[in-house]
């Protein structure tokens, strides 16, 4: 079993930086940044990650594919894969409503967008010339000038079908949860899934993304906590603790 953690830029990137370092030498597999408009650029907090680290790997936890082409995402994970000498991990999910209505971005068909963007990306981080007609996703023949290298893809989902996608056609899945149950369903889905497309369930890298909260009075790290989860059960707005990730499968990256 391995464990990764994931930072909330809400904090000053050196901060994060800094206990992205003490992770590493803890021995943690992975670092997780997130991405929401409102906080610091994910992007820019792991080029700093990655040039104050040697060894972990560093992943969007998750970005996604609204406010970002696919093309776009791309280039910025391939640049991270270049300055962290192949640490990057891309963590996609399609987002939530609440937050694209905000920004005035229509959030229309999250799965097909995540499915098609997956795919797109698939083409980039490949060195192909990706042309796309699909639903939501369309690209007339562009492609990446630079070798990103061959970046795993991981999914942030919850739900059943995003799941099954996840089981089709993810390295990984980051499912956001904290109670064993959440998970047997999961898997379950994710099995599904990979069944489908022909895969077998030692290529997909499944985490539990499980909220945890330390301080010296209990209650306080409980009453920290209980924030989070009220979000994570209504929607993933805004995480303001770090997310503890462990592999609940042997991990392949
Ligand atoms: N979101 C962020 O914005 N930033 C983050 O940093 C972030 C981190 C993160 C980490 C782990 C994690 O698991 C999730 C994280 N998220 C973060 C949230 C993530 O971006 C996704 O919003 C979330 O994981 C997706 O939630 P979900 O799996 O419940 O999927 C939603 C979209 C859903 O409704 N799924 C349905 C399902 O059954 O799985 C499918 C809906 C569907 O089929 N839609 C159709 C389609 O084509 O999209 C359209 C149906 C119609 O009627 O039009």
């Amino acid at each position: 079993m391995s464990f990764g953690i994931e930072f909330v830029p809400g904090d000053p990137v050196l901060k994060i930086a800094h206990y992205a370092k003490l992770a590493e030498q803890q021995g943690f597999d992975n670092v997780w940044v997130t991405d929401h408009y409102n906080n610091r650029d994910v992007y820019t907090t792991l080029a700093v990650l990655a040039m104050n680290t040697n060894s972990i790997k560093l992943g969007t936890g998750v970005t996604n594919p609204y406010t970002r082409n696919a093309a776009i995402t791309a280039s910025s994970i391939g640049s991270i894969n270049e300055i962290s000498g192949g640490r990057a991990i891309l963590g996609l999910g399609p987002g939530d409503k609440a937050t694209f209505d905000a920004m005035g971005i229509p959030w229309d068909k999250p799965l097909t967008t995540t499915k098609e963007s997956i795919e797109a990306l698939r083409g980039f981080l490949g060195g192909e010339k990706v042309e796309m007609d699909g639903d939501m996703i369309k690209f007339g023949g562009a492609k990446m000038a630079f070798k990103t290298g061959d970046v795993p893809i991981y999914m942030g989902a919850q739900g059943p079908k995003m799941l099954e996608l996840a089981g089709q056609v993810a390295d990984g899945v980051l499912i956001n949860a904290s109670h064993p149950r959440d998970f047997e369903v999961a898997m379950d889905k994710i099995k599904a899934g990979a069944d489908k497309a022909g895969r077998s369930m030692d290529e997909i890298d499944v985490a539990a993304y499980a909220c945890f909260s330390i301080d010296k009075d209990a209650a306080k790290a409980k009453n920290a906590a209980k924030v989070v989860v009220a979000f994570t059960l209504q929607v993933p707005l805004t995480w303001s603790l770090n997310v503890m990730e462990l592999t609940l499968q042997p991990r392949k990256t």
